[in-house]
């Protein structure tokens, strides 16, 4: 079965353990250094329910913790087999949202909801989990991005659009709200007025309009979008690892308070932990003496 139309399946392989997936697909490139992370509900725009979420947080921290995989992609299937529509995501599925939302949909049944998940929006996990991945995740948007979908691109480190691909946001039309990196981080990525009018109006943006409002890095010929995504991912792939992943800390330290600090001086520690230094500091505990730091100068 073809997984999306503009997916190109001699450049990528499935993943052990994966093979059971029912919303999302999951692939890696046949070296294992790109991952492919895709929505795959295209009849409903790739929104997501709570199974959806559960199935990319278990894919996105497997390409987290897998050593090979550099560059995420994260993108939607499609197009809809209903009318042939495209979409990367269009947020949460409203069928099943919140209070007594299982009645809208026989998706998830009551029954089928444990009461200590229910209402849960741990697609703010996936979120953090995109956020703190020390990894370049690109979002790869074919269609539409709207609501908790249009959030999810704002989260990314990086999005590309196809030439036909639309923005939204219509939280405010659904009673929703994204008052975290989907609304604040927006704004500081395209300035305040924009963001406040992507909200506050709920209009649709074209690929173009959302380029030139600094929402997205390139728009692309719709069939070439997901080439032009390996390739980007390619070029990432040819650097340091250690210098991109303490770049994206850096990038995110200054909006993130006490935890980006943390996530940053946590790798500052690990860079740190691999001088003879700190195993000087080390061993001179283990081995019960004072440690001589006379090696190392106080330099400035
Ligand atoms: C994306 C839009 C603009 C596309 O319009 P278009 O092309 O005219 O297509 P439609 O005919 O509208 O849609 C095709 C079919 O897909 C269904 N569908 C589309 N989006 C959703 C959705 N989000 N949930 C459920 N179904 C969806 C349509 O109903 C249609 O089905 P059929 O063929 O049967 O008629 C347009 O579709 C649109 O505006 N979609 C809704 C976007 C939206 O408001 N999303 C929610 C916004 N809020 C969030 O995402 C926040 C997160 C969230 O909701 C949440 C997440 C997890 C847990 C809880 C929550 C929570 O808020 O409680």
């Amino acid at each position: 079965m073809t997984v999306s139309e503009i997916f190109d399946e001699t450049q990528w392989q499935t993943v052990e353990g994966f093979e059971q997936l029912t919303d999302i697909t999951y692939h890696h490139t046949h070296d294992g250094r790109v991952a492919r992370v895709a929505f795959d509900r295209p009849d409903v725009r790739n929104a997501f329910r709570p199974h959806t979420v559960d199935e990319l947080y278990r894919a996105l921290d497997h390409a987290r913790t897998t050593s090979t995989v550099g560059v995420v992609l994260l993108t939607g299937n499609g197009p809809s087999a209903k009318d042939g529509g495209w979409a990367f995501c269009s947020g949460g599925d409203q069928r099943i949202r919140g209070r007594d939302g299982y009645k809208y949909s026989d998706a998830d049944t009551s029954a089928g909801i444990d009461p200590a998940r229910s209402g849960r929006l741990h697609i703010l996990e996936v979120q953090r989990l995109i956020r703190f991945m020390p990894k370049v995740v690109i979002a790869v948007v074919p269609g539409w991005a709207a609501g908790g979908g249009h959030s999810l691109h704002v989260v990314c480190d990086l999005t590309l659009a196809s030439d036909t691909a639309k923005f939204k946001q219509t939280d405010a039309d659904v009673g929703s709200f994204d008052a975290g990196y989907g609304s604040a981080y927006f704004a500081r990525q395209i300035g305040q007025k924009f963001a406040r009018e992507v909200f506050f109006l709920a209009g649709t943006y074209t690929a173009q309009r959302a380029y030139e409002m600094g929402a997205v890095n390139a728009v692309v010929p719709h069939a070439d979008l997901e080439t032009e995504a390996l390739r980007w991912a390619r070029r990432i792939l040819t650097k340091s690892p250690t210098a991109i992943r303490m770049l994206k800390f850096a990038f995110n330290a200054v909006d993130d308070g006490l935890v980006g600090q943390q996530v940053f001086a946590g790798e500052a520690t690990r860079l740190a932990y691999g001088t003879d230094e700190a195993v000087e500091g080390r061993d001179s505990f283990l081995e019960k003496r004072e440690p001589d730091w006379s090696p190392y100068p106080w330099q400035y």
